[in-house]
């Protein structure tokens, strides 16, 4: 039974050349990635590796796909559907509500940089204020 086994392992291997036994290969997606290497070429795209996927565990919002469905932080409300605005007058910029590390939400943009305050109706220095400081 064993010989039979070996036997097929090796004709499986001589037909599908793509398939190396020790090659690097995956299982799971998001925190559930694991990294290994193939042991065993079976069919076209058809391989056992030597990793095992993690367990999914509850989404928390974390900006990591912590139930391993494909889709970071799913179930909260962040991603490009809730956009946000960081900083003032023309510095104002609008970005995607997103997790953090820290289980918090943020807003993921970067404010742009002011300039001195002109009289143009404009907030140029981003102070909140509009022509602030100056004669028109
Ligand atoms: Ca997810
Ligand atoms: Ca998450
Ligand atoms: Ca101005």
């Amino acid at each position: 039974m064993r010989l039979v086994v070996l036997g097929l392992i090796v004709l499986a291997a001589a037909v599908h050349a793509a398939c190396t036994v020790g090659a690097p290969c995956s299982a799971g997606i998001g925190a559930c990635y694991r990294e290994g290497n193939v042991v065993l070429c079976l069919l076209d795209d058809v391989v056992v590796c030597s990793a095992i996927a993690g367990l999914p565990v509850t989404e928390t919002c974390d900006d990591v796909d912590n139930d391993c469905d494909g889709v970071v932080d799913n179930g909260f409300a962040v991603g490009s559907s809730y956009p946000c605005t960081v900083g003032v007058g023309v510095c104002a910029r609008v970005g995607p509500l997103r997790c953090n590390a820290q289980g918090g939400i943020l807003c993921f943009a970067l404010p742009g940089t002011g300039s001195p305050e002109v009289c143009n109706g404009l907030d140029d220095d981003c102070n909140g204020l509009v022509d602030d400081g100056i004669v028109c």
